[in-house]
């Protein structure tokens, strides 16, 4: 008992949860020092997430995540009284660019809609015929993605619930306001909307001012209207509101704290890296792959590569691109388990270890593979399309899954270090993807570079550490709070050379070469 506990809300596209996250060693009462602090962290309530089509449109039910969320709350609240530790702080995070938009009440207008939904097709084009892409990248640094937030808010433009809106909260965002009665832009998150300036780590009033012309209309509710202040990670937003805090069983004035409310953000806070020479893959239903910098890369090749400069905790820039991840092998699972088929993911990787490398490789960036789906369909027609031969059973279609990843891995691993100029000496894995140890080894083969693989709750990691030191629990600077951070988690290492079915290096070449001309 007697430790400092922190409870980190993460919620991504396909489960949320609630992890306590208790800081032990350091000092103690009396002067004396309990050895050196670690993390140690546990997991009270995970909850499904998933889209909900509604008249076909693709939303979130973010009731029932809030509903998970004060669950979990009640629990931790529970568990953290009955050990005798002290509940210090709550953080939030979940994936970017989704909002839901209130009324001048503070009222939730509608469920917020899912950045799958097909709403947004072709709408980025129509902006950059008005603002060139050019224009967006020399001031917001973002990587185009059908679905960033400015691209959603031009396809409601002239939406009744536009007109309706006062203000737009992204997802940890709105969470947070409904515990705290606070409305706030947390910046990590703010940073994939395409309207911040990545150089101010502010809105962009400039960015704003030539949608407004473009696309705003007649509305007398403007989209720089609808934007609340941002906030850098370890702001306090706010005590948790009296009637939240009875209800969840909490006693005291427990704040919530401003995390890296991007989950991504909050990953690469947890990755366990000493030095900077460093790429990271936060793997999860994106993969998402790429370097840690001081300053943005802006550059033209930079734009075209489609890299994408999100911001991070303390001043840094999240210099990476969006791989399409566990995703593709989550839908493959769902598709075969709808038809009756056993697809019990260990059995499925096994098999796919037995299975020829480099057979068949598909473009996991298409974006044929957003939208939810018969995923082994379109695989096996990308396939073909490509004058390969398609994958014919689960486990083929798994192997061309997992290969396909290491190989747009290593493409993006490549090419941030030369966009960069940064030296990459190691590739750091966290997220759900640690536990596929097939894929960590292929992705060592792949990258020709070792790959250090923990931990995995890596967001609910790196959310605890910026909050414990926002309270003063941890000091220092990121590199302390990942010390602190690896010393609480188990890690695995891959070597590029060796392994059970290792995959030489000069084979990816032939693989990435096929894949190129193929296109
Ligand atoms: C990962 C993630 C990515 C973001 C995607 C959609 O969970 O946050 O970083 O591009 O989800 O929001």
């Amino acid at each position: 008992g007697g430790a400092a506990a922190f409870v980190a809300v993460d919620i991504g596209a396909s489960s949320g949860r609630v992890i306590v996250g208790r800081v032990l060693g350091g000092p103690a009462p009396g002067g004396r020092v309990r050895g050196e602090q670690l993390v140690e962290l546990h997991e009270v309530n995970r909850f499904p997430n998933g889209p909900v089509d509604v008249g076909g449109t693709l939303h979130w039910d973010v009731l029932r995540l809030y509903q998970g969320v004060t669950d979990g709350l009640r629990a931790a609240a529970g568990e953290i009284h009955t050990r005798g530790d002290v509940l210090v702080g709550i953080g939030i995070d979940s994936w970017a660019v989704d909002y839901g938009l209130l009324d001048a009440d503070g009222a939730l207008l509608a469920n917020p809609v899912h950045y799958r939904d097909s709403r947004t097709a072709g709408v980025s084009d129509r902006v950059f015929a008005q603002i060139s892409a050019a224009d967006h990248y020399s001031v917001n640094g973002l990587q185009t993605q059908p679905f960033n937030t400015e691209f959603q808010l031009v396809a409601a433009a002239r939406s009744a619930l536009k007109a309706a809106a006062a203000s737009l909260l992204l997802i940890p965002d709105l969470l947070g306001y409904w515990l705290t009665g606070k409305q706030v832009a947390e910046v990590t998150n703010a940073s994939t909307t395409g309207l911040l300036d990545v150089r101010t780590r502010d809105w962009s009033a400039s960015l704003l001012d030539r949608l407004e012309e473009a696309f705003g209309g007649e509305s007398m509710v403007t989209f720089a209207g609808l934007l609340p202040r941002v906030v850098e990670p370890g702001t306090i937003v706010g005590p948790l509101r009296p009637a939240v805090a009875h209800a969840l069983g909490i006693s005291g004035a427990v704040p919530v704290i401003a995390v890296g409310s991007h989950d991504t953000a909050s990953a690469v806070v947890a990755v366990p890296a000493s030095g900077e020479n460093f790429a990271y893959i936060s793997c999860g239903t994106w993969s998402l792959v790429g370097l840690e910098l001081s300053e943005p890369v802006l550059s033209e090749a930079s734009r075209e590569a489609n890299f994408t400069n999100e911001l991070g905790v303390d001043g840094t820039v999240r210099y990476l691109r969006n791989v399409m991840g566990l995703w593709l092998l989550q839908e493959s699972i769902r598709t075969w388990k709808a038809a009756g088929l056993p697809a019990d993911l260990p059995d499925l990787l096994a098999a796919a270890a037995q299975v020829p490398a480099l057979t068949t490789v598909i473009d996991v960036d298409s974006p044929e593979f957003l939208a939810p789906g018969d995923m082994p369909a379109r695989i096996a027609e990308a396939a073909e399309r490509t004058g390969q031969t398609p994958p014919r059973s689960q486990a083929e279609t798994v192997r061309c899954i997992l290969d396909s990843l290491a190989l747009a891995y290593r493409r993006a691993v490549r090419q941030a270090s030369e966009l960069s100029g940064r030296v990459v000496d190691v590739v750091h894995v966290v997220g759900g993807g640690v536990r596929n140890e097939l894929l960590c080894q292929l992705t060592a083969d792949a990258t020709g570079l070792p790959v250090v693989a923990g931990p995995v709750e890596g967001a609910a990691l790196g959310n605890v550490l910026v909050q414990a030191r926002a309270a003063g629990v941890l000091t220092g600077d990121l590199a302390a709070l990942r010390a602190v951070g690896a010393r609480g988690v188990a890690l695995a290492r891959y070597e590029p050379s060796d392994g059970v079915g290792h995959v030489p290096e000069p084979h990816w070449a032939v693989a990435e070469h096929r894949l190129v001309t193929a296109a």
